[in-house]
């Protein structure tokens, strides 16, 4: 008769979910007896790096990937990390141990009381189950919660005791064996009111948004662009965690900027806006206008209910997104439209010294190498690292859609360990890098050859800068002196250097790049300044 805990494995096994990201503790020791060793372990050494691992990890994988958390302290300090994975829509079986049950109702020390409630609202699914033999039960539907569509975050509280206890074979195997499948075709009368839309207009555009690349649909986004001659923005980039579209086709004319009236009058002159794989849109700030330029209409195709209803304006199609794309490229026929001008090059920055950002973003393009993944995390160079990248195949970019920091170094790590064939070059503010600086212990413990570039400028710049757009004057507490990542990064075991030239950063970042035995760090002096190109 199997235990709980085999019957656990063997669906975790049936999941492809051999890889677990954790940070245990004596709640969760009963989970790990016997480990089996067609599975491995990752630790993290504080929850949010362990949720933000295993985010880059599902998201480059395509796969739902499991957490392990320490009950409710444990679950208290990955809640961050919850929020970005739901942003992300990262497909994440998050399980918690809990006291033994006789122990749970007079709250014995480490009972997670309601446990249920931590990590709400942000999973899709929170369940402690009723009895320890539905403990495999309740994570087959967990899985398949995290992921359907939209995918996303759930959590399982599992008292200790439970693993030890006798599984119910007949239910246990049926958990396994289970396949649910939601990838949902969109209307096809929909599809087909759309593509006569499409063909009608004047002068439409594509909005390429995250899921694009998520959904698997990048060549028939690329397809239909072509096809129908289409002008291609990219989502504005608060909430583009990855890429819908390659930023070096001819089509791509650059990214949306994230408020209404910005983005309404970027748009102006167009009549119809096809959003595709984002939601519509992730404002941030607010800057109150047109929704919309005058005579424009917007369809969006996006597999999220929730999105499609919150959208302010337009009118959306519900259903899987690479299917989406697939069938119009098959109802529309060949544009006589003019395609769009071509962007041009991003041309050499103006020298500074130190260097600006968009210099720090040149020397790291110099030396990109052409399968190599952005992870990004650099709030004052996020417009320049997309400007000067020009990213162009899919899963090669990687940001957190939610704008909560600690995402960066651990998802690198995670992203690294699901595609250990690619480069991983994980971009920085040396602020951001602080909240979940203990994952740079992970990335050297499991030899992750990630290159972080950490771009020091001695400050919160972003929120400097929104102080102005906000007209608050003088706040505190953004100021960062004496802060040295790399002599950090030193004291987890990594090689780090130190540059402050174009020239050295190029060198260094080409140089951490090209090894493969281990991450590298390369800590960068950079100036003040918002770097927009
Ligand atoms: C968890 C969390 N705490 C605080 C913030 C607010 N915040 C946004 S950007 C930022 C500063 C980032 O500084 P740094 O990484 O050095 O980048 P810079 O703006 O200087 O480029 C902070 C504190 C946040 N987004 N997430």
């Amino acid at each position: 008769m199997a235990s709980v805990r085999e019957a656990a494995f063997e669906l975790f096994r049936a999941h492809g979910m051999t890889t677990i990201f954790g940070n245990p503790g004596s709640t969760e020791l009963p989970m790990l007896a016997d480990f089996p060793e067609d599975f491995s372990y990752v630790l993290g050494l504080q929850e949010l790096v362990v949720v933000g691992m295993a985010d880059g990890y599902a998201q480059a994988s395509g796969r739902p990937t499991h957490v392990n958390l320490h009950t409710a302290p444990g679950v208290g300090n990955a809640v961050g990390g919850i929020f970005n994975a739901q942003a992300n829509k990262a497909p994440l079986l998050i399980t918690a141990g809990q006291q033994v049950r006789p122990q749970v109702t007079i709250e014995a020390n480490l009972t997670n009381r309601d446990s249920t409630l931590g990590p709400q609202p942000y999973v899709k699914w929170s369940h402690e189950p009723v009895r320890a033999e539905d403990v495999p039960a309740v994570l087959a539907r967990a899985i398949h919660h995290a992921a359907l569509p939209p995918r996303g975050p759930v959590f399982v509280s599992i008292p200790m005791d439970d693993w030890g206890a006798e599984a119910e074979p007949d239910r246990t195997r049926n958990a396994s064996r289970r396949v649910v499948d939601g990838r949902a075709a969109p209307d096809p009368a929909g599809l087909s009111q759309l593509a006569a839309l499409l063909e009608q207009a004047r002068n439409p555009v594509l909005v390429a948004g995250p899921d694009i690349d998520a959904s698997g649909g990048w060549d028939a986004a690329v397809a239909l662009a072509e096809k129908q001659h289409l002008p291609v923005w990219a989502s504005p980039a608060t909430g583009g965690n990855r890429l819908g579209f390659p930023e070096a086709h001819p089509n791509f004319v650059g990214i949306l900027p994230p408020s209404i009236a910005a983005l309404s009058a970027v748009l102006k002159g167009c009549d119809l806006v096809l959003v595709v794989g984002s939601s519509v849109f992730p404002y941030y700030p607010y800057q109150p206008g047109p929704l919309l330029p005058e005579g424009a209409s917007l369809v969006a195709i996006t597999s999220d209910p929730g999105e499609a209803a919150r959208a302010p304006m337009g009118d959306a199609i519900v259903g899987d997104v690479a299917l989406a794309l697939q069938q119009l490229v098959e109802l529309v026929g060949e544009s006589e439209r003019t395609g769009p001008e071509s962007r041009p090059g991003p041309g050499e920055p103006p020298a500074a010294d130190p260097m600006s950002g968009s210099q720090a973003m040149a020397a790291l393009a110099a030396v990109w190498p052409e399968d190599g993944i952005a992870v990004l995390e650099a709030p004052s160079s996020t417009q320049a690292l997309r400007n000067r990248l020009r990213l162009s195949r899919p899963g090669s970019y990687y940001f957190s859609a939610s704008g909560g920091l600690g995402f960066g170094i651990a998802a690198a790590v995670g992203v690294q360990l699901a595609q250990p064939e690619r480069p991983v070059v994980c971009v920085l503010g040396e602020g951001s890098a602080q909240y979940g600086i203990t994952a740079l212990w992970s990335a050297v413990a499991y030899k992750a050859p990630v290159t972080f570039l950490v771009l020091r400028n001695e400050e919160y710049m972003i929120l400097k800068w929104f102080a102005a757009l906000e007209q608050v004057e003088g706040p505190p507490g953004l100021e960062l002196p004496g802060l040295d990542t790399a002599a950090v990064a030193r004291g987890y075991g990594m090689e780090a250097r130190d540059v402050s030239d174009p020239e050295a950063l190029a060198e260094a970042l080409g140089e951490a790049i090209g090894t493969q035995d281990g991450p590298r760090m390369v800590q960068a002096r950079i100036a003040s300044g918002m770097w927009m190109e």
